[in-house]
């Protein structure tokens, strides 16, 4: 299991019922911002298993960047390009189970300098069959 080492992830919702746009099956859209060496989002969200999340990684930093959604036994769910300073990339990754997940950079070694952070996946509040 992993400690709580890790900084939480604050996630910024941009509303499950305007989620334009390809797919059209996402059920919440967090926004992302990478830095060196960090993930920032601004607002809390609540994501449920089952649900399917979008995912905007927005490079603010100085460096190239990118991102990826891995479980906590290092299963990848989803991966974006690599994103150059100034740009940005979307992936979508769907959480069948509750629990903890990371989110990571997996260029050079950023990930040892710190640019991961976790956070969690709650059970379903309703059992829709
Ligand atoms: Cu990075």
């Amino acid at each position: 299991m992993l400690t709580a080492a890790a900084a939480m992830l604050m996630f910024s919702a941009c509303g499950s019922d305007d989620a334009g746009g390809q797919g059209g099956d996402v059920d919440a859209v967090v926004e992302l911002t990478a830095v060196e060496f960090a993930f920032r989002a601004d607002a809390r969200i609540t994501i449920e298993a089952g649900d399917t999340v979008e995912f905007r990684v927005r490079n603010e930093g100085a460096l190239e960047h990118q991102m990826e959604i891995l479980t906590s036994e290092s299963r990848r769910l989803a991966m974006t390009e690599r994103i150059a300073p100034g740009g940005s990339d979307t992936t979508v990754a769907t959480f069948d189970e509750p629990g903890v997940y990371l989110v990571i950079c997996d260029i050079d070694d950023h990930r040892s300098l710190g640019h991961q952070a976790e956070f969690e996946v709650v059970a379903a509040t309703s059992e829709a069959g």
